[in-house]
């Protein structure tokens, strides 16, 4: 006997892509049911070799289904999560709502696995930020190994962290320069996207920071380790797919260039592709539609005592959302409900 599994906000971004992930990890679903809001009604969405038709997420009942994962916005997720949780069906939820939570386990399975065992407290596990997501990944080996000081972290991200919105603004704005019949002003973002770099993603906080790099500190915290201390800034740059993020680490401990790329090599859900010569490293063209989070130029920063630089790379509507979420999935499956 296998699960059934729901997917919220089935026609999105990351919804399409739960979709897509679902199926190609062979996730043991007797049943998926895809559901939207009520303008995107009737809509098909793939899931593997079959066609669903997606359902009305406000009359659907959560009873009897094993697992909901949301990837919808904040906003509705507030209205519709406590349903399906209060009706006994675990929420894997990935939007920031629920994240800062203290009952709420935040879980990156292959750096927090343990957490899943505080489900029961809301029936709500929450997916972290894409950006956090793949740092963790390349965090946690090397903190069990030197404990990790503090964390300088550069984000260059995609305009798919924005939605699909975002990738039709740098699409429509691309054109428009090779061919400016018509203007394309910002709207998803704050200046021109297009052939240019914002550092700005999400609203600005009080302290000058945005909340895009105040999640990378708190959600790092809560995965990792409380006393890591992290400093971040968050940049939109003209990418479809995938985040890179360049990395540098103070450890308590020295720690060797050569071992901690033996480390990160060993380390679950990494790949290290790291040869010092030209394109010897991941571009962010090359993690789309992979599951690893991909680490290049991990070198010593001689700058200070026991530093580190490295170069990270991941898909963010995979590792960054759906995959992340497939996983918690995967790890309810496997730890708690053990059905089969
Ligand atoms: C971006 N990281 O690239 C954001 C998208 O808190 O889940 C994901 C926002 C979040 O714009």
């Amino acid at each position: 006997m296998g699960y059934k599994v729901v997917v919220v906000g089935a026609t999105g971004n990351v919804g399409r892509e739960m979709l897509n992930i679902l199926a190609e990890r062979q996730f043991p679903a007797d049943e998926v049911a895809a559901l939207a809001s009520r303008k995107s009604l009737g809509t098909e969405v793939t899931y593997g070799d079959k066609t669903l038709k997606t359902k009305d997420l406000d009359t659907f009942d959560f009873s009897g289904w094993d697992m909901a994962l949301f990837a919808i916005g904040s906003g509705p997720t507030e209205k519709y999560a406590p349903r399906a949780a209060e009706a006994g069906c675990l929420v894997i939820d990935n939007s920031s709502l629920y994240r800062y939570d203290p009952m709420i386990p935040l879980i990156v399975p292959e750096v927090n696995p343990g957490a899943i065992e505080n489900y029961a407290n809301k029936m709500i596990i929450a997916n972290p930020n894409c950006s956090t997501a793949q740092m963790v990944v390349a965090l946690k080996p090397l903190h069990d190994r030197a404990r990790i000081k503090r964390v300088v972290v550069s984000t260059y991200q995609s305009v798919s962290g924005s939605g699909k919105d975002g990738m039709d603004e740098l699409w429509e704005q691309t054109k428009a320069v090779y061919n400016p019949v018509k203007e394309v002003p910002p709207s998803q973002f704050t200046k021109q996207i297009a052939f240019n770099v914002i550092p700005h993603i999400d609203v600005f906080l009080e302290g000058g920071e945005t909340k895009e790099e105040w999640k990378m500190v708190a959600e790092t915290k809560k995965i990792v380790d409380p006393d890591i201390k992290v400093t971040a800034t968050c940049v939109r740059v003209p990418v479809f797919v995938g985040h890179s993020e360049a990395i540098n680490i103070e450890f308590e401990d020295f720690l060797d260039e050569d071992e901690a790329r033996d480390i990160l090599r060993e380390a679950p859900g990494i790949m290290v592709v790291d040869k010092r010569e030209n394109g010897g490293y991941i571009t962010p063209i090359e993690c789309v539609g992979e599951f690893a989070t991909y680490i290049s130029r991990i070198r010593q920063d001689s700058t200070i005592d026991n530093g580190l630089n490295l170069w990270c790379v991941s898909d963010n509507l995979r590792k960054g959302a759906a995959l992340n979420a497939v996983q918690i999935a995967e790890l309810y499956g496997n730890r708690i409900l053990k059905k089969g």
